[in-house]
């Protein structure tokens, strides 16, 4: 076997929803804070993201993170999330993955029944509570950064002439949040190719209009979200569709927009603290969230998002790259 590289991985799920948890092989990235690893890799070292999300390793909705060593002395583990759509700011379900394997591959001080780990990620101090059991990570509870609403009943009008109605939160990412029958859509898997494209025609039209930049990093910006949520949906239960760039679904209930629902919730006097929220995705799995309090971000009101979901390890891997393979980045269909 020759390969130009070899990055060790420990594949796992999140409520559906794939995590390549990167365990070796890259090293210490450029960069004094996580964000600049971020930018780091999306500016210097995207071959290394495309490698590993982009066919024929990974697949159109594969997403990942790559272990670092913290930049802040108060974590014990650093965070840069890859995806096929590129570096994200914070990831719930992918934190969740990390918590899952730190614990499970025994890269941190296992505690039963809790172990805390504290996760320097681009967007912030992040810190999860795994419940575990015999070693088994049973859930992983996240403290997410905060979270706010951008705007309420914004207007949209997209390429077909239709006028959506839809609200802008913050949970980590940017989330246009809107219910699926504004676009006269069923909540429906048969029509996911409709409603993939429907959520899509909306985030250019939202990132082409008034672009979405975080107050206090003006390199977190841009919505590659869009959360389409049920009939039926209400402020303590909601099913969703979450549509993400470049087209593809959320397949577990996605932690940044949770976090982000909460807020719009709570922006709407709808979703008080300390009360429980089930967030479902398009195949049915669960996060339950709850706010834990508030705060301000830039002198805006923010709220404080934790949210619960359990990760599964799937594989662990390393992957390689023959000197003569001729798609050095993958591709994608
Ligand atoms: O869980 O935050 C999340 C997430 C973002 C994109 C896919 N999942």
């Amino acid at each position: 076997m020759r390969s130009k590289l070899v990055l060790h991985a420990v594949d796992s799920h999140t409520e559906g929803m794939p995590t390549r948890v990167i365990t070796g092989g890259i090293g210490t990235l450029p960069g004094a804070t996580m964000n600049e690893r971020r930018l780091y890799v999306r500016d210097h070292r995207d071959d290394i993201r495309q490698l590993l999300m982009n066919e024929p390793r990974g697949h159109s909705a594969m997403s990942g993170a790559i272990l670092q060593p913290p930049t802040r002395p108060d974590c014990d583990w650093g965070v840069v999330y890859i995806e096929v759509s590129g570096c994200l700011p914070m990831c719930g379900h992918g934190t969740i993955g990390v918590a899952t394997v730190l614990v499970e591959a025994g890269m941190v001080e296992v505690v039963e029944p809790v172990t805390t780990v504290r996760l320097d990620t681009p967007a912030g101090l992040v810190v999860a509570e795994v419940a575990v059991e015999g070693g088994a990570a049973r859930a992983v509870t996240l403290r997410n950064v905060p979270s706010f609403a951008v705007g309420l009943d914004r207007k949209a009008t997209l390429p077909d002439g239709r006028t959506v109605t839809y609200d802008l939160a913050y949970g980590g990412n940017f989330y246009a949040i809107l219910p699926l029958e504004q676009f006269g859509l069923p909540f429906d898997r048969s029509r996911k190719d409709d409603i993939l494209k429907a959520g899509l025609s909306l985030m250019d039209v939202v990132n082409a209009g008034e672009e979405p930049v975080h107050p206090e990093d003006p390199t977190v910006r841009g919505c590659h979200h869009v959360h389409l949520f049920a009939p039926g949906a209400t402020a303590r239960h909601s099913r969703h569709a979450m549509v993400i760039h470049p087209g593809w679904f959320d397949r577990s209930p996605c932690g940044t927009g949770t976090s982000a629902r909460m807020a719009q919730l709570h922006a709407r006097g709808e979703l008080p603290l300390h009360t429980e929220f089930v967030n479902e995705s398009f195949i049915g799995t669960r996060f339950t969230g709850r706010l834990l309090g508030t705060t301000e971000v830039a002198g805006r009101p923010a709220v404080l998002p934790s949210f619960t979901g359990r990760a599964w390890i799937t594989g662990t891997a390393q992957y390689l790259l023959d000197p003569d393979d001729p798609f050095p980045a993958g591709f994608v269909l």
